[in-house]
């Protein structure tokens, strides 16, 4: 009898530990894009220990997504991205019943993500943005004039204009589906093409002024821009502000600005999803509503310049966030933006044989 209790205790013990290391969330998102307080208010509030790892490439996940077997249960994959990966069967339905915080979340924005998910079926908003132009304005004044008004494409893509900037450091995200009908774009043509020789003649302006650029990377340049090592980014909005938020403190006088160009520039969405093989789907649900929540959104735009999807969040955002027009695009500055074709496995071929070109001139 009394081994019977004692087996029956160390069995009550073993389980308990196994529940115990499996009240987890495990979650891959993009780096520099939660608050610093976030993950702790989570698992205070819902005793889920938060397994936290980062990426900086839509590439970089899907390649794990379509691999299958990541172990993660919470994703944050931009709209475009998701949409082929839920053709693939990548992602496992939301189960809405566990998420009343969608209540919170902009209609209009999620329609506009339903373009690549209908009826937002296997995500929601995390953040959105743009991909525009981050810049030091004492280093382009010193360069191009006083006068020099950053609005335009130009800055990177006019072969004369940037060779006079390559000294203080040029870079481009290297994100191949956003740089090149960016050039595109640039050129006149539709930067929603899929025509091969639409990529081709976006991938020529690149090679042309790529001896003018530094490196191509998608977050080394937020301290670069904080710190003056360089002083053009082609990059994502919150991430140029959180350069201009860190040279602020910083006190060190680089002055940074974004701007999204009169020529326009990319719209995304990053999109919360659960992977089709998530070990812990019930914690990825809490973890997706609790991020749904109006002040954690907010707290989370707040800190990351990201604007969000969230209707319930922006009246505690901060004004300055809210009145920035390079973080919420004035009326007319969003008739320009515009949003992601998604390539089928051919166009994304031809697209990452010329970005390899371009980034190695091979
Ligand atoms: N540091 C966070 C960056 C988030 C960028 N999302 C990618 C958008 C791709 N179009």
């Amino acid at each position: 009898m009394k081994r019977t209790i004692l087996l029956a205790t160390a069995a009550t013990v073993v389980a308990g530990a196994v529940a115990a290391q499996e009240n987890v969330v495990n979650v891959y998102n993009w780096s520099d894009y939660i608050a610093e307080d976030t993950i702790e208010k989570f698992e205070a509030a819902t005793g889920i220990k938060v397994v936290y790892d980062v990426f900086d490439s839509n590439e970089v996940l899907e390649a794990k997504m379509l691999t299958g077997s990541s172990g993660y249960d919470v994703v944050v994959p931009t709209s475009d991205f998701l949409q082929r990966q839920i053709a693939a069967g990548a992602y496992q339905p939301l189960d809405k019943s566990k998420l009343p915080n969608l209540a919170n979340m902009d209609t209009d924005l999620m329609a506009g993500a339903a373009i690549y998910d209908p009826d937002n079926e296997y995500a929601t908003i995390y953040m959105w943005g743009t991909t525009g132009i981050g810049y030091n304005v004492q280093a382009i004044a010193d360069r191009l004039g006083e006068d020099y008004e950053v609005n335009s494409w130009d800055l990177v893509f006019n072969p004369e204009i940037v060779a006079k900037l390559a000294d203080c450091g040029v870079t481009m995200l290297d994100a191949p589906t956003e740089i090149i009908p960016a050039a595109m774009n640039y050129l006149g043509l539709d930067p929603r093409s899929t025509d091969k020789a639409d990529f081709e003649a976006g991938a020529a302006l690149l090679e042309t002024i790529r001896p003018s650029i530094r490196y191509f990377h998608s977050s080394q340049y937020i301290n670069d821009l904080a710190n003056g090592d360089i002083c053009v980014a082609v990059g994502w909005s919150g991430d140029v502000f959180q350069a201009l938020y860190r040279a602020e403190e910083a006190e060190n006088g680089v002055e940074v600005g974004y701007v999204i160009p009169d020529e326009g520039a990319l719209q995304w969405f990053d999109m919360m999803a659960i992977p089709v093989d998530a070990p812990h789907v019930d914690n990825a649900h809490t973890f997706i509503n609790f991020i749904m929540d109006a002040q954690i959104t907010a707290d989370i735009t707040n800190y990351v310049w990201y604007a969000n999807g969230n209707a319930a969040s922006i009246p505690m955002v901060d004004p300055d966030i809210t009145g920035d027009p390079g973080i919420f695009p004035t009326e007319a500055a969003s008739a320009k933006l515009w949003s992601s074709k998604v390539y089928d496995a051919r166009t994304d071929r031809v697209v990452t044989r010329l970005w390899t070109k371009v980034k190695t001139g091979q």
